[in-house]
């Protein structure tokens, strides 16, 4: 298992460019259209941000073809030990992974492929000190979570399946890690008890949303649209980043979607 810190060091990166057809994304509840500039303004903020954290960004072209390709978490899975090419459990996301793979073959030694049957998204999996978590959800069967938990073991990796909240579309839609030892998580999945043995930072009522922040290495981003998380954040002592997420939230979508982390292994 990693070291505790490198749950959130990351040093590499991989985003893509949103599309013309993210106006078309995929979404549980229609509040319109995101305005397609203003998801690239977002994208182009959040690539700033990662790079002033200390992130080589590898920027992929935008993919006319598959209007969620800008959320690059859900077709795979990636580690400093190897990738993992996942199955994405909404039929127009399916072919995600194949536009993805010959980048992840020319960036990482050890390329697995996700074992059929079964879907898995990147979105319903959360890496801990102690584990990777592995989230049940609309997109994420009992298969795939199962074809997932052997790709992790072959990648030294223990994995540990657990349900979703019904009502959010990914596990960590719901949560993200704030450090080695806590979680920022909505009362509603810190309830289910997933998370013994972390310490839990709840997100006050009402800004459910601001749960799927990111910690990369000394700065954790949080949605720039619940003033309430970002003061109970900084009150705690972390160095918050805050970053628009207004259009991209319109397509279900938050910080963590936009890019696949990892931690270089050294030679
Ligand atoms: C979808 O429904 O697949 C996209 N509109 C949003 C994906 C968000 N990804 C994530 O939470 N990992």
């Amino acid at each position: 298992m990693p070291l505790a810190g490198e749950v959130y060091a990351f040093d590499a990166a991989i985003v893509r460019e949103p599309s013309a057809a993210v106006v078309r994304g995929l979404r549980a509840n229609d509040r319109g259209d995101p305005d397609f500039e203003g998801v690239k303004a977002q994208h182009a903020a959040y690539v700033a941000a990662l790079r002033a954290a200390g992130v080589e960004v590898t920027v992929l072209p935008a993919l006319e073809a598959f209007a969620d390709s800008v959320f690059v978490e859900d077709p795979a899975l990636v580690f400093g030990e190897g990738a993992i090419l996942l199955r994405p459990g909404a039929p127009s996301r399916a072919g995600e992974a194949a536009e993805l793979a010959p980048a992840l073959r020319r960036m990482f030694g050890t390329v697995l492929e996700l074992p059929a049957p079964g879907f898995a998204d990147g979105g319903d999996v959360l890496t801990t000190a102690k584990s990777v978590m592995i989230g049940l959800s609309a997109r994420t069967d009992r298969a795939g979570a199962e074809g997932l938990a052997a790709c992790l073991g072959k990648l030294g990796r223990k994995a540990e399946i657990f349900a979703t909240p019904a009502d959010v579309l990914h596990f960590k839609s719901a949560c993200s890690l704030l450090d080695a030892e806590s979680v920022l998580v909505t009362a509603g999945l810190a309830r289910s008890g997933v998370f013994a043995g972390l310490r839990q930072v709840l997100v006050p009522e009402g800004e459910e949303a601001a749960a799927n922040a990111l910690r990369v290495n000394d700065v954790v981003m949080v949605s720039a649209g619940y003033p309430r998380t970002i003061g109970m954040l900084d009150k705690l002592g972390y160095n918050v980043v805050a970053l628009e997420t207004s259009e991209v939230e319109k397509i279900d979508a938050g910080l963590s979607c936009m890019s696949l982390r990892w931690r270089r292994k050294g030679p």
